[in-house]
């Protein structure tokens, strides 16, 4: 990106030791202020008193679940949880004179943070074809470009539907419906830079997609893995859940290369000792990894575990579970003690003695849980990763028995969710075939493309309509070049959204903006007040509703938007009836019910209170793989090197943050304030590297074929990292990543283990200033 225009603050870096532990008063102090930055006292209060109670508001946060109905506390959000509503419920607005004030090419020239900062978007805007500015548009008008643009192409696949998890079941439902109705399968969503190497694994492996615990496995298990997840920032009330295992008496190993604030101390602000005292331990122990290492680390954990069943024949699997519910144990074990130290100690950085701490750990539970996040998911090997973590939990049965089980944390509210309305490019037969049955029409079979490839396809110009549905695409996705010359190759892109952002400015020859409620506000209806639905990591499925009065008179919700729009470019169809969907959200979950199993008798069964669980076959035995078995798997041992000289690059996520849009440059766990543009990097590198505390460098990230990416102008800041491994702020570096660096199986793109060098910033001007002289 250019240097943003001069009215926007200049970043002035300041650096303090990390934070040892995570929420307390500081916590509810940030979260008020932020509030009252965005609207007044009243409109805050209202918002977080019914968040994520019963009837009132889900969290648009992240995914994780809600306490059982009568557990709740008052206050049942995280600092957070906090910041993320009311950046929705925000008293600013942007109106039309906004965008006469500020041309597209100007506001692709903004940071992300003042881009969101501008306020709620207000009514419709189109650029159109030679302009360089957003004008209003009558909904009318608007749709009704989309439905001509779709009704020219070619062939629907040259169009494609991105979704975020921030949407609904229901506008999930109706894009889905919509998409397939029209004749394609081109469903990439947020998920496809985000859990779906946990997806893949685990459909592979055990035959279902979703994670298999509880809350109440989590307030039981003996053991508790966090694998690559920072959840002091990114799911915060999952420390209450730790909090309460802990006083149960389980304990808890972390794995990671930073020793985030979250795993260490929690202080819940909650419970008043939480507020005034030392607050309790989480993990009683930390493996601080390499980046990337967890394979092997896994590898070396089961391959003690199967000598010590060896030593100790009978003691150490559970053989009965391994003969009645799992397929392939002998060929995974043979495999697996073949794994040598040396590979697994370059790997992880780990100690053997280390590892053997864990494994008595494990021996001494009975039940064990492992849960994890991006750190596991954003590698090449991610799935291979997962597999093993499965073969892990196999082999002492903790699979689909209480207190134990695989948690895959999932990222936004109602990203699982999605999934279940069938927000997928390659959604199986069975749901296809309900559709068809449900609606009438036969929906193309042929996969869609997903995130990665819709890119591809825009860049070589075969796809000529962009239509995202809450998200930000161009700055989610990698290669950040790539991606934007892609976008601007588009005929059309137009986004369903609350908030401005990048994608709004880097768009193609027609663009439209969509405004939409939020989830915060109220959804009036020519059928009455709506409700919508959501599915949290649990998969539990609830209702929200909003109380607030809608941002402007002109928004429409997202699916009377999606509504509307579909029956503009199909026209009306008896078999499809968009605008009773419309008009009464009860009439379209009535049809969700007769194609998603597990949802019968939705509209009575969501409104109780804690709504509805969806099974998982896992729990009750049952695995829907090939064999009718939980899979062992043999993966070749692997992790991802750096060259003399360079660093594995993660890109994360800071505490005050949403995905691709920061609310401020802070990251007070971390100790960082004023300035994102930061690369941390261990303090033996920073002098191995010939390097200094506050120097500027640009990142240089080395790829196949010696293509080269560079984010110009970051600051080294000296950082307990692993050794080898360090880390910068997505968005920012998402330039780093190459669109072809991609996870092996589920397409995901390695944003967390990237090759860069650090290169002085001004080198490569000098050194061609010298060549030329
Ligand atoms: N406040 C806030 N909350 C959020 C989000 C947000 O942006 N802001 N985003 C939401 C979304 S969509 C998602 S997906 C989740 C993401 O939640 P996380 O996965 O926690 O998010 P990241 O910041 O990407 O952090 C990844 C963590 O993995 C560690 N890590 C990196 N590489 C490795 C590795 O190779 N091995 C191991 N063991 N650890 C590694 C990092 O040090 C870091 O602690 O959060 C959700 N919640
Ligand atoms: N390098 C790197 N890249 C990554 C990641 C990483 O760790 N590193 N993480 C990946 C992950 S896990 C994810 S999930 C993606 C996130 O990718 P996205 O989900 O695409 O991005 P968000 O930042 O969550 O989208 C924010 C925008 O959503 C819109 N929005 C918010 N609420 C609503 C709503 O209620 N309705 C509608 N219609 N719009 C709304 C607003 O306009 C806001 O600007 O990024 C991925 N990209
Ligand atoms: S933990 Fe997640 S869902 Fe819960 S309040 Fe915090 S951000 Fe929202
Ligand atoms: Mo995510």
């Amino acid at each position: 990106m250019h240097k943003p225009p001069e009215d926007e603050p200049e970043e002035r870096l300041s650096v303090t030791p990390p934070e040892e532990w995570a929420a307390g008063v500081p916590a509810v102090a940030h979260a008020i202020e932020y509030s009252l930055r965005q609207t007044s006292p009243r409109r805050a209060g209202r918002t977080l008193l019914t968040m994520n109670q019963v009837d009132g508001v889900d969290c648009p946060g992240c995914a994780w679940a809600d306490p059982s109905p009568g557990h709740r506390h008052r206050n049942e959000y995280c600092e957070n949880g906090a910041k993320h509503i009311n950046d929705e419920a925000t008293s600013r607005r942007i109106t039309a004179d906004f965008f006469r004030r500020h041309p597209v090419s100007e506001l692709a020239r903004r940071s992300d943070l003042w881009l969101n900062q501008q306020g709620r978007l207000t009514e419709p805007m189109v650029k159109r074809p030679d302009s360089d500015h957003y004008e209003p548009v009558s909904w009318h008008e608007a749709l009704g470009l989309i439905a001509a643009e779709l009704t020219s192409l070619d062939s629907p696949d040259e169009a494609v539907f991105y979704t975020s998890g921030r949407v609904s079941n229901e506008a999930a439902f109706v894009l889905q419906l919509f998409a397939r109705a029209f004749g394609t399968n081109n469903l990439p969503d947020c998920s496809n830079m985000c859990h779906e190497s946990s997806g893949f694994a685990l459909h592979e492996t055990l035959g279902t997609g979703k994670g298999t615990v509880t809350l109440h496995d989590l307030h039981h298990a003996d053991l508790i893995f966090l694998v690559g997840q920072n959840p002091g920032t990114n799911h915060p009330r999952q420390l209450s859940a730790l909090e309460e295992a802990k006083r149960n008496g389980a304990r808890i190993v972390a794995v990671n290369p930073l020793p985030e604030a979250g795993l260490l101390r929690f202080k819940n602000p909650q419970q008043p000792s939480g507020v005034l005292g030392r607050g309790i331990r989480i993990a009683d122990r930390f493996l601080q990894i390499r980046t990337g290492g967890d394979l092997a680390l896994f590898q070396g954990l089961n391959r003690l575990l199967v000598e010590a069943e060896d030593a100790a024949p009978g003691t150490v699997l559970d053989q009965d579970f391994i003969d009645s519910h799992t397929s392939g144990f002998e060929d995974f074990s043979r495999h697996v003690r073949e794994i040598g130290w040396d590979d697994i100690r370059s790997a992880t950085g780990l100690a053997r003695e280390e590892i053997e701490a864990v494994r008595d750990e494990v021996l001494r539970s009975r039940r064990v849980i492992v849960c994890w996040a991006m750190g596991v998911t954003q590698h090449k090997h991610g799935v291979p990763t997962i597999r093993e973590i499965v073969n892990f939990l196999l082999l002492r049965g903790n699979l689909g028995r209480a207190g134990s089980g695989a948690c895959p944390v999932r990222g936004h509210s109602n990203v699982q969710g999605d999934r279940t309305m069938g927000i997928w490019e390659q959604m199986p037969d069975a749901f296809l075939d309900a559709l068809r049955q449900e609606f009438g029409f036969e929906p193309p079979r042929a996969h869609g493309l997903d995130s990665v490839d819709s890119i591809k396809a825009m860049r070589d110009g075969r796809i000529k309509l962009f239509l995202g549905v809450a998200g930000n695409f161009v700055r989610a996705a990698p290669d950040t070049a790539v991606t934007e010359e892609a976008m601007r190759r588009c005929r059309l892109t137009a986004h369903i959204s609350t908030k401005l952002n990048r994608s709004h400015a880097v768009c193609g020859r027609t663009a439209l903006i969509l405004p939409t409620l939020g989830r915060t506000e109220r959804d009036v209806q020519s059928g009455g007040e709506q409700f919508v639905t959501v599915e949290n990591s649990m998969s539990e499925v609830h209702t929200s509703r909003g109380r607030l009065r809608p941002a402007s008179t002109l928004l429409l919700s997202e699916v009377a938007i999606l509504c509307r729009l579909a029956r503009t470019t199909l026209g009306d169809d008896p078999g499809i009836p968009w605008q009773q969907f419309e008009a009464d959200y009860g009439t379209l979950r009535e049809r969700i019910s007769r194609v998603v199993p597990g949802l019968h008798e939705f509209n009575r069964r969501v409104i109780r209170p804690g709504g509805i669980r969806l099974p998982n076959p896992v729990n009750e035995g049952v695995f829907r793989t090939s064999a009718g078995k939980a899979l062992f798997s043999r993966n070749a041992w692997q992790m991802p090197l750096a060259p003399e000289g360079h660093l594995l690059l993660q890109t994360l996520r800071s505490h005050d943050q949403w995905n691709t849009i920061p609310y401020t440059a802070d990251d007070r766990y971390r100790g960082i304030r004023g300035s994102r543009q930061v690369v941390l990097v261990n303090p033996e590198d920073v002098a191995g590297l010939g390097l200094t505390a506050g120097q500027r460098v640009d990142l240089v990230s080395v790829w196949a074929n010696a293509e080269e990416r560079r984010a110009a102008d970051f600051e080294v800041v000296p950082y307990p990292s692993a050794r080898g491994c360090a880390a910068a702020y997505y968005p920012e570096t998402n330039v780093l990543v190459p669109l072809d660096s991609v996870a092996e199986g589920s397409n995901q793109p390695t944003s967390k283990a990237l090759v860069v060098r650090l290169e002085p910033t001004g080198a490569a001007a000098d050194r061609s200033e010298e060549a030329r002289a």
